[in-house]
């Protein structure tokens, strides 16, 4: 922008009404900016089946199933009986050629489909199928990555689910844009029947009280895996209720095996809270709920944990502002993500608000929760845009208090909210240098 333009503006009243060049600006870097996805369910090619893709697996997401029945007479029993071919065909035909699909899950499948150039309005899956069904995995994947601008994800690894310990045992050879995150729900939801299988696998461990022997010997699982896994962070998913201190199994694994690993690895632990597992268990997965939360739970681990660092998300719209408060009072929390029934523009768009006017840029915005490749392309496509919309009013609303900002600025900002803040937070280097952004133009200015 030259001077002469700049002093030739309309009054900023206006110029904030219209598409400004400082939103054009926001968008496109947005949208070229890679981003590290921090929580997906993808699977690295190496995994074999674990790793699902194409219009099969994308119609039977879970999100979707759920809202089958809110379209469709058949019975979850009946539903649960049909191959996966038939599973999707229904879905197809309730949500996409008897309804609109104004879902969010909804339009991320025309979103996907329109990005291949397959024809969102079709009557059946005839074209869809015998497009994915021609594809390489390698090819397709990368052409994933490149259209979703993404450059790693994070899995989910259990290392008590034996299809994916023995690829791990396997030597496999696992693509290095997928990385591990060591997932702690068998040890700290479910103790007695993770103490039987640890007990299975050798391990000296005792359902009861925690005694220093199971201490010792579930220190010895963990740091097992974490030599073979090599994961970014440990995770786990927790229910509304839970508290911290508790009295309960969970919180002396926490105390006594979690906390320390986390330590002695140098470990993040990521905390997604606010789950209520199983409220209609004849949806399947497809039958979660949420529930509120007490955010004073992280709090006092933080507290008590400064040497740790912490990730966080909550399920509950209601606990969201409460975080960004918890993280303002402690500095090695890291909010992160819209997860699961907060995916959605409306709520992405509240919550990154949010996010800005209490932090900054010191939060992780986004993650995809993906468990079929292909969603890559939607969810990131969909975020980006809220994102975009949400940052540039912050812009805005900083030039209106006087700063100007540059577009070399603006880069920095939004690499550190795709990479860089999770970067930092679990030590992962970046191969490459990061280019020298040479620009220091001013993009818009009062
Ligand atoms: O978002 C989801 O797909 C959920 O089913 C859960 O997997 C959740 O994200 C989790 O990681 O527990
Ligand atoms: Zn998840």
């Amino acid at each position: 922008m030259t001077s002469s333009t700049r002093e030739n503006r309309k009054p900023e009243v206006i110029r904030l009404t219209e598409k400004s060049e400082l939103r054009r600006e926001v968008e496109a870097i947005i949208n070229q900016t890679q981003v590290i996805d921090i929580h997906t369910h993808l699977f690295a090619p190496a995994f074999g089946k674990l790793g699902l893709w194409g219009i099969d697996d994308l119609l039977t997401y879970h999100y979707l199933i759920a809202e089958l029945f809110r379209s469709n007479k058949t019975t979850p029993e009946s539903f649960w009986q049909m191959s996966k071919t038939e599973q999707a065909d229904l879905i197809w035909k309730t949500l996409f050629v008897e309804n609109s699909p104004l879902s969010e899950a909804a339009q991320g499948i025309v979103t996907v489909l329109s990005a291949f150039g397959l024809d969102p309005c079709s009557s059946d899956l005839r074209e869809a199928r015998s497009f994915f069904g021609s594809l390489q995995l390698s090819e397709h994947l990368s052409r994933v990555f490149d259209l979703a601008r993404i450059s790693d994800v994070v899995m989910t690894n259990d290392p008590l689910d034996e299809r994916e310990a023995q690829v791990w045992e396997s030597d496999a050879d696992v693509d290095e844009r997928f990385h591990a995150a060591l997932r702690m729900d068998g040890l700290l939801n479910d103790w007695t029947n993770t103490a039987a299988k640890l007990a299975h696998s050798g391990y000296r461990v005792e359902d009861g009280g925690l005694s220093s022997k199971t201490v010792a010997e579930v220190r010895r699982f963990l740091d097992k895996w974490i030599e073979r896994m090599r994961p970014l962070y440990m995770a786990v998913s927790l229910p509304d209720d839970f508290v911290f201190p508790d009295v309960d199994a969970r919180d002396g694994i926490m105390r006594e095996v979690v906390l320390p690993t986390a330590r002695e690895h140098k470990l993040p632990f990521a905390m997604m809270i606010g789950v209520r597992r199983s409220v209609n268990p004849s949806l399947h997965s497809a039958g979660d709920s949420v529930g509120r939360a007490d955010v004073k739970a992280i709090e006092r681990i933080c507290a008590e944990n400064p040497d740790v660092r912490f990730l966080a998300t909550f399920l509950s719209r209601e606990n969201q502002h409460e975080l960004c408060v918890a993280a303002r009072k402690f500095s090695n929390l890291m909010p992160f993500g819209c997860w699961w029934f907060l995916n959605n523009p409306s709520i992405i768009s509240e919550i990154t608000r949010e996010r800005i006017e209490l932090l900054g840029t010191s939060f992780i915005p986004q993650h995809s929760d993906a468990r079929i490749l292909e969603q890559l392309i939607y969810k990131w496509k969909h975020s980006r845009r809220v994102i975009s919309e949400s940052l540039s009013e912050s812009y805005e609303r900083l030039l209106l208090a006087g700063r100007a900002v540059t577009r070399a600025e603006i880069e920095r900002d939004i690499t550190r909210l795709f990479s860089g803040n999770f970067r930092e937070w679990v030590g992962l280097t970046k191969e490459e240098k990061t280019e020298q952004v040479e620009s220091g133009d001013v993009v818009a200015t009062r």
